[in-house]
């Protein structure tokens, strides 16, 4: 046989078996999510996600995988966003307020003092409002299925305890890749910094900045206890976090399949909202025995600031389009008029 005539069956042979054997490939792979997350395993958001892919294999019958890859292993929020658009990682969960870049609307949830306490957030993040936001992610290449709780923000920072909102004047503030961040804090007297999460420890370790701010669930699950000083209860802002999906990987999978995500998703909310805010009312007793020097704003100072940062609310309003605005604050209005 001469070698062009061995050739030619040894191909005719490999198409003939690759055909077959790549659908039954496809029958037996599981399909595998690349799942990432800014924070620790050890935190709320490392359980929580922990907990969505065991739901997800257990409801699929192990044909769907989830691998939940923390501590910003595959990048920063904004890096991930983009590898989901891209169609390079399936899954990620992070901050709303940094997919203000890719989606304006989201800016709405950083309006400072929104919502007074976490079930007005639950009723209106889990209502038509947050729906609506959420379905803008799709046109920019994302799904949203759920938000998850990161919670209520604080300051913490090693130059000074803030009594007076005077004493945030000048302090070197590390704030999330966001303008509506950025320009409160300016609001404050601040020196804002906007620096993806996955560098903060590190900057506050080098003390390239002063100070930052975060739920206490994130203060002690990052450690930040260890090169912070001060921590003031301020409440600034309640912090939504949003599990998200590639949407060219969401619109390659079955109704079932989707099914199998948007339970498991919602599975997970409820345990992660659930857990964290148990974790969030011990936290303040642990970081104190860690060494943090606590206090909390005045009443008098908490209004002097409330009303100080009110002067974004405009900028807020014309970024995310003003009905958006009025919805939004009317389902506010309507979830605190109904406790
Ligand atoms: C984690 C972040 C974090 C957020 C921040 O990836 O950046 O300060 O609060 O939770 O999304």
């Amino acid at each position: 046989m001469t070698l062009a005539r061995r050739t030619l069956i040894a191909a005719a042979a490999a198409i003939t078996l690759a055909a077959p054997l790549a659908s039954w490939a496809q029958d037996i792979k599981p399909r595998l999510i690349r799942y990432g997350y800014g924070l620790t395993e050890a935190s709320n958001s490392g359980r929580a996600s922990k907990l969505f892919a065991e739901e997800v294999e257990k409801a699929s019958g192990g044909k769907m995988k989830v691998r939940t890859i923390g501590n910003a292993a595959l990048g920063s929020d904004v890096q991930m966003q983009q590898a989901l658009i891209g169609g390079a990682q399936e899954m990620m969960v992070g901050s709303t307020a940094t997919l203000v870049g890719i989606t304006k609307e989201m800016a709405i949830w950083d309006t400072p003092f929104l919502f007074d306490n976490a079930k007005e957030a639950d009723v209106v993040l889990d209502g038509p409002v947050g729906q609506k936001v959420m379905d803008k992610l799709q046109e920019k290449g994302l799904v949203g299925l759920v938000y998850w709780e990161n919670g209520f923000r604080n300051l913490t920072n090693n130059r000074r305890a803030i009594n007076r909102l005077e004493d945030i004047d000048g302090i070197k503030l590390r704030v999330m890749q966001n303008n509506v961040f950025i320009e409160s804090f300016k609001t404050l007297g601040a020196n804002a910094v906007p620096l993806p999460f996955s560098e903060l420890f590190t900057a506050l370790e080098t003390k390239t900045v002063d100070g930052q701010e975060n739920p206490y669930n994130t203060i002690l699950s990052s450690r930040f206890y260890e090169v912070q000083k001060y921590l003031t209860v301020t409440n600034h802002v309640y912090s939504p976090w949003i599990v998200l999906v590639s949407k060219k990987y969401w619109d390659g999978l079955s109704k079932d399949e989707h099914k199998v995500l948007l339970d498991a998703a919602r599975k997970s909310r409820d345990f992660e909202r659930q857990d964290t805010r148990a974790e969030a009312d011990r936290a303040l007793a642990e970081l104190k025995s860690k060494g943090m020097q606590i206090n909390q704003l005045a009443p008098a100072e908490a209004n002097r600031m409330r009303e100080k940062l009110s002067a974004v609310n405009a900028s807020i309003a014309s970024h995310v389009g003003e009905d958006l605005w009025k919805e939004t604050q009317a389902a506010v209005a309507k979830a605190r008029a109904a406790k």
